[in-house]
């Protein structure tokens, strides 16, 4: 990224957010300032991790791109998380600096004072200086992101400035991204889909993001309308939830609405959907409605965007496609083996596309790749006629629910501090929506807990997406002979 940074651009528009357009111009401006105060005395940053909680928007980008050319680690954090999640991520990244947009500021002030973080509040004039940033070599660490897995705790993922440059150069290649394209960005900004897909893609192709604050189906419907009306190259991506949630509202329209927005829909470039499976049944219908046959694609935090279908050609329903361009994928079994074509496998990767490590967990690091350097995705596929189609995962405890990669493990752990709660075991069943809907069998003395408080209490500890939206009360839990929950037959209760 610190190539487009530095391109001198433009008076082109390169964000829009609250209602204001901001050129390549003001971002390159505007980050450049503030990375000079991000300095203060210093010449590099040297890689200290920088947390930000900022609203989608202008003050994001111009943050995230001020931590970069200062020379730090840019660790976004989620503006719902709860504070506990909050604390977990500005800790176990041992920040040093905290900057929030001013509705954020009661949240973090108070742990950055105790931790004595340096706190800075956007909004607040800061001196208008102009110190040489320094030159940073792209195998410098950039940024920190936070992934759940089969640990009970999440993970940061660290990737370079070479790691991002490869994924974004690859997609905006592959993808065909432009700087005629507008992109809406809707998607929460501290996972790859919305930093890596949407921001960064297309401000390296010198296109325009414009931000709505929160997904709303006729947020989403309106500003269709007016890219159609205006000539725009629209562009859109989203999770296969949000595409289902589109349809519910499009049916609920009445018929000449319909008609109009499918006629403007019919004028975009691109539509993407990504971070879990596509249903075939969203795929037809949304074609159905907006004359687009949705590139449906595969990726991870670890190794941004890895297999997708083609952007010419035919995008196949319930496939992901093919490796994309300098990503060498293969498919193995339990010995690392390579599998023959048409055999189930673990989904494998290597390219400069895939992350440096965990941070600070050199053993997470080591287990996830092979001897000779592959990135062990956990997730089964199998080649079926030259498309590559996701089987499931190697992991009963992964769950993907609207998109949000969540671990079983993490909330047991956390229902298992409930004064109530004996025992516990938590899963994901099938949901059309949500892809899959997290669910917890509890034991309990209590037969006639309370399942609002117990949710009120669980929303303290964890982000709302990461909460059960069923429990059962069971006597005990069904358990192998070895006394290990079988969550397969855990699933069969709901
Ligand atoms: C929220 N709700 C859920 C839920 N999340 N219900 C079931 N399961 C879930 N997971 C409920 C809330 O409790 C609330 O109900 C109602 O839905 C609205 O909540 P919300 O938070 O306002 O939801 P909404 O804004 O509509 O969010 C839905 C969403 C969001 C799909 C827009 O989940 C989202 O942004 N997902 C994208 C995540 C993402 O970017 N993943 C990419 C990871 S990177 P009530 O009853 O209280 O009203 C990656 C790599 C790759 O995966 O390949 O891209
Ligand atoms: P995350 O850790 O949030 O980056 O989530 C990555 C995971 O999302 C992958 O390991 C897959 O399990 C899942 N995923 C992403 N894209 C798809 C897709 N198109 N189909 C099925 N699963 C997907």
């Amino acid at each position: 990224m610190l190539q487009i940074i530095n391109k001198s651009n433009q008076h082109k528009t390169a964000i829009i957010s609250n209602g204001n357009s901001y050129s390549y111009d003001d971002l390159q401006i505007a980050s450049k300032e503030f990375a000079s105060f991000l300095l203060d005395d210093d010449t590099d940053l040297a890689e200290s991790r920088v947390a930000f909680m900022v609203t989608a928007g202008f003050d994001y980008v111009k943050t995230q791109w001020a931590i970069w050319q200062a020379g730090g680690i840019a660790v976004p954090l989620c503006t719902t998380h709860p504070l506990s999640s909050l604390q977990y991520v500005i800790e176990d990244t041992q920040a040093e600096v905290i900057i929030v947009s001013p509705e954020f500021e009661s949240i973090l002030k108070d742990l950055a004072s105790q931790k004595n973080i340096k706190f800075i509040v956007l909004g607040q004039k800061y001196e208008e200086i102009s110190k040489e940033l320094p030159q940073l070599l792209a195998d410098r660490k950039a940024m920190i992101l936070y992934t759940s897995g089969t640990t009970n705790l999440p993970k940061g993922v660290v990737t370079t400035h070479a790691n991002i440059e490869a994924q974004v150069s690859t997609l905006v290649d592959a993808w065909e991204y432009s700087e005629n394209d507008h992109i809406l960005c809707i998607l929460p900004l501290h996972h790859v889909h919305g930093i890596i897909n949407v921001i960064s893609c297309t401000l390296w192709a010198g296109g325009t993001v414009e931000f709505l604050p929160n997904f709303s189906a006729d947020g989403v419907f309106n500003w269709m309308k007016r890219m159609a009306e205006s000539g725009i190259n629209g562009v859109f991506m989203a999770v296969p939830t949000i595409y289902f949630k589109l349809i519910a509202h499009f049916e609920t329209l009445e018929e000449s609405t319909q008609k109009a927005l499918t006629e403007n829909m019919k004028t975009f470039r691109l539509m993407v959907s990504g971070s879990a499976a596509l249903p075939v049944s969203v795929m037809e219908k949304w074609e159905i409605i907006s004359g687009h046959r949705l590139l449906e694609r595969y990726g991870m935090t670890e190794i941004g965007m890895a297999i997708s279908n083609p952007y010419h050609g035919e995008r196949r329903a319930g496939h992901i496609g093919q490796a994309l361009p300098n990503v060498n994928i293969r498919l193995v079994d339990e010995q690392n083996q390579e599998v023959a074509i048409g055999e189930a496998g673990e989904i494998q990767v290597k390219g400069d596309n895939v992350f440096q490590e965990y941070w600070l967990k050199s053993e997470a690091t080591e287990n996830t790749f092979t001897k000779d350097g592959w990135f062990k995705t956990g997730d089964v596929a199998v080649l079926n006629e030259g498309y590559y189609k996701i089987l499931g995962r190697s992991s009963i405890d992964i769950i993907k629910s609207g998109g949000y990669k969540i671990s079983a493990l993490e909330i047991e752990e956390v229902l298992r501090a409930h004064p109530n709660i004996n025992d516990c075991s938590v899963v994901g069943i099938d949901d059309e929506e949500w892809g899959e809907l997290v669910v917890a069998a509890i034991i309990s003395d209590d037969k006639n807990l309370n399942t609002d408080e117990l949710n009120k209490w669980i929303r303290e500890k964890m982000p709302s997406y990461k909460v059960p939206r069923k429990y059962k009360i069971v006597d005990e839990l069904p358990r192998n002979a070895m006394g290990k929950v079988t969550k397969n037959d855990l699933k069969k209760l709901f």
